[in-house]
């Protein structure tokens, strides 16, 4: 590796803005939206002073960093670390860490196995599973004196959900999947800056390693199976064999906790908007509108960096050649200057476009899987409960990446 440059302490642009933030401090982490105000307020792009890092934060140029790869890279690593200069944490990516032309055939592969099509084969099963977990619930679950089923709607069923239908999907054997959230969670803090959240599971997350690696190899994938379709294409020569398992890797990093803080943020948005839920209820043609509003407004992937290829500019001003530049995603989708009311959970707005999933040739592979997952889940919901009342405040997660929820205490009141 070559020595990293010596630490910036200024943007080399002088007339960029500076926002003295900490994107990452906890209280920041648990609610980022003030922050994001004055990071677009501030300008096109800023400097954080706190990370030696440039930022955007309006809608215009997040998207249009997410979609010139060209001049802002992901193969030195879309967290903050600069993997020409620091050794990842794990062997990088073949898809989220790497540029064309090496990032072509990987994606090709993913983005055929999980296209609209194919993964419509899960429909009916996704929708009976969903179905029996709220039957299940509604029979089992704790009542309250008003005979409302009371219960965190986090474990049973924004995590439940996911986990009983994806690792199975991907040909997991069911032993260890245990181990699925905790590497997700670790992978996305690990994008971030080495605080606490990192460096308190980075002792423990030795083992969860190496049960994700051993889920990776062809023997360990049940057929048929999204992972055994992954080991095919590798017969085909699409794609190597040494590839195969790390392309199996990104679908167990990036499919578990995504979808889970997905299916958390449509339900607290649901539970938060009576009015809407039942509008849904009686229209559930408009249940992905719900799940796109949803992401929209919680954008459960918070942010992603790029690093810049060569010197460029961002809305008129001068960015140095290998400059880290954190994307707020979560920023883009509420900003005003594309949004009428942005901090509204509305149904009847058009939500295409939002940058939940990103945008460009990184955008989310897996997102037909996490739009059909969410979509199941409610539309079992909708038949069966009547309405979803908070029992009490929702208590945020806190990862340098991710936006969601640690507890809904929810009150289901049956139909
Ligand atoms: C990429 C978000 C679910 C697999 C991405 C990116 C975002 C994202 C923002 C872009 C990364 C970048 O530009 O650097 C989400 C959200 C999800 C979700 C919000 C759920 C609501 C999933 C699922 C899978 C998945 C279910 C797997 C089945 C991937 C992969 C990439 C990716 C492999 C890398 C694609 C590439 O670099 O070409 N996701 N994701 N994601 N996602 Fe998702
Ligand atoms: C990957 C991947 C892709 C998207 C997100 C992510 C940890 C990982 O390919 O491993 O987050």
């Amino acid at each position: 590796m070559t020595a990293p440059p010596t630490a910036t302490q200024a943007p080399v642009d002088p007339t960029i803005p500076t926002v003295d933030v900490d994107p990452f401090a906890e209280e920041v982490l648990a609610a980022p939206h003030p922050m994001h105000a004055r990071i677009r307020d501030a300008g096109d792009v800023v400097w954080i002073p706190a990370y030696g890092v440039y930022a955007v934060a309006r809608y215009q140029p997040v998207k249009e960093t997410l979609e010139n790869w060209q001049d802002f890279s992901s193969a030195a690593g879309v967290g903050l670390a600069n993997f020409r200069y620091e050794e990842p944490w794990r062997p990088p990516s073949l898809l989220l860490e790497a540029d064309p032309p090496l990032h072509d055939a990987p994606r090709s592969v993913l983005q055929r196995i999980l296209g609209p099509r194919r993964v419509r084969r899960f429909e009916e099963d996704w929708a009976q599973t969903a179905e029996q977990l709220v039957a299940c619930l509604l029979r089992h679950g704790e009542r309250d004196d008003e005979s409302a089923v009371v219960l965190d709607a986090v474990p049973t069923i924004a995590e439940a959900f996911p986990l009983s239908v994806f690792p199975a999907a991907l040909g997991l054997g069911g032993d260890g999947l245990e181990n699925l959230l905790p590497y997700g969670n670790f992978a996305f803090n690990a994008f971030g800056p080495r605080n606490r959240l990192v460096t308190e599971d980075e002792e423990r997350i030795g083992p969860v390693v190496d049960w994700v690696s051993q889920q990776c190899p062809r023997e360990a994938l049940a057929e048929p199976s999204l992972g055994a379709d992954i080991w095919s294409t590798s017969d085909d020569a699409d794609i190597t064999e040494a590839q195969a398992p790390l392309l199996v890797r990104s679908l167990l990093t990036a499919g578990v906790d995504t979808t889970v803080y997905g299916i958390a943020a449509t339900l607290c948005h649901l539970a938060a908007n009576p009015e809407q839920y039942a509008r849904l209820r009686s229209e559930p043609s408009l249940v992905p509108a719900a799940i796109e509003e949803a992401l929209r407004l919680e954008s459960p992937v918070q942010t992603f960096f790029r690093t810049t290829s060569k010197d460029v500019t961002i809305g008129g001003h001068a960015i140095p050649a290998d400059a880290k530049v954190l994307m707020f995603l979560g920023a883009a989708n509420r900003d005003p200057r594309r949004w009428e009311h942005p901090d509204e959970f509305d149904l009847d707005r058009d939500p295409s476009g939002h940058v939940a999933f990103g945008s460009g040739i990184h955008q989310c592979v897996g997102q037909h899987v996490a739009r059909l997952e969410a979509a199941s889940m409610v539309r079992a919901l909708l038949p069966a409960v009547e309405r979803i009342e908070f029992t009490a405040e929702p208590e945020r997660k806190i990862n340098n990446t991710l936006l969601g929820w640690k507890s809904l205490p929810v009150r289901l009141i049956p139909a």
